[in-house]
């Protein structure tokens, strides 16, 4: 029998899921589960969660919060190994021994590491810096070949692919260079129409939580124009709109949408509301799911068990090779 190829991903509590992180990532984590040449591992990644501004009384909570979202967006725990990141603590050493062997000018070259010191001045810690050495870590601990993330990811993979070289070159074949696969919604802009999506900006997100009358007002907020001009725009609410659309309501309407604007002009408020009810319609049976598991907090604790312990038996094998290959254990 051949041996399954090892997909990993994660995501950051640090607030409720929104559709960016839901069309960007987890519609690549449904896809993957489906297929029998692989074996999934995703994870509640919550040491990366403190690298920004957060509140450790709730901070329990959200983490719990996040594992209940994955289940309800239809991570199957008989398909997926569902597991929370700190309980596996051979991630952190995995990356203090990668930290060794990566220049720290990289690191900080990094415009994930930019962007996040511009958005959080007061909070330029050691790990926010460390953070793609973590992550780096993640998906090496498992030789995970496929990472299935947004494309705002796709520098945090590079990383980890000069990692997994570099350790092979210094110390013998160990590491699969792993490789980033993007969705169609890899890049969701935010509804301000300037920038992403993210789940530390209110203003940018649909929740996964939300119901249709708040879709309504937070669309309802989207900027646009006069919905009329010679051609498409390239940025902004607008194009926002219309990839919302797409990944919602099909490529046909968005086009429909499209002809409109360069011809008799188009109507936003219909769109906006029309939308809204898509987007919901999606939404609902995702917050029903959520709400049968809050219901079954024993159940949700034996399927992260179970996550937590087919995710330790790979760690800390990889662990005991690399340690054996960097010369700090004997491998008599
Ligand atoms: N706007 C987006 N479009 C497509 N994919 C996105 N992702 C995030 N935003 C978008 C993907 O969702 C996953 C979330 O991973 P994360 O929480 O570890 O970090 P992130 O990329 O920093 O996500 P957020 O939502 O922006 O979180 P905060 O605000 O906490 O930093 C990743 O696969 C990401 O690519």
């Amino acid at each position: 029998m051949t041996e399954k190829i090892r997909v990993f991903s994660g995501i950051r509590p640090t607030n409720i899921l929104n559709i960016g992180n839901y069309l960007g990532a987890i519609k690549g984590w449904l896809e993957f589960q489906e297929r029998p040449d692989l074996d999934c591992l995703y994870s509640a990644v919550d040491l990366h969660g403190i690298t920004s501004p957060y509140e450790s009384k709730k901070y329990q909570n959200q983490i719990q919060e996040l594992v209940l979202e994955y289940l309800a967006v239809g991570i199957d725990p008989n398909k997926s190994h569902i597991f929370i990141q700190s309980q596996v603590p051979e991630h952190i050493e995995l990356a203090y021994y990668l930290s060794t062997i990566y220049p720290v000018s990289r690191l900080e070259q990094l415009p994930t590491y930019k962007d996040k010191k511009q958005e959080q001045p007061r909070y330029i810690n050691m790990g926010l810096l460390y953070y793609p050495v973590l992550m780096a870590a993640d998906i090496l601990i498992y030789k995970a070949k496929l990472v299935p993330v947004g494309k705002d990811q796709l520098p945090h993979i590079e990383v980890a692919r000069e990692m997994a070289r570099s350790f092979n070159k210094s110390f013998g074949q160990t590491f699969p260079e792993p490789q980033a696969h993007l969705m169609k919604g890899a890049y969701i802009p935010s509804l301000t129409g300037e920038g992403k999506m993210s789940k530390s900006k209110p203003d940018s997100f649909i929740s996964l939580l939300d119901d249709l009358k708040t879709i309504e007002k937070k669309l309802a907020k989207v900027p646009t124009d006069n919905g009329h001009d010679k051609v498409l725009p390239k940025e902004g609410g607008v194009l926002s709109l219309l990839n919302f659309v797409e990944l919602f309501q099909g490529l046909e309407k968005k086009q429909e949408y499209e002809k409109l604007y360069l011809t008799t002009g188009l109507q936003y408020g219909d769109l906006k509301k029309d939308l809204a009810k898509s987007i919901y319609q999606e939404l609902q049976p995702i917050q029903e799911k959520r709400n049968y598991y809050a219901d079954r907090p024993k159940e949700v604790a034996e399927i992260l068990e179970d996550g937590r312990k087919y995710a330790s038996n790979i760690a800390r094998e990889t662990l005991k090779e690399v340690k054996e290959k960097m010369g700090l254990t004997s491998n008599g």
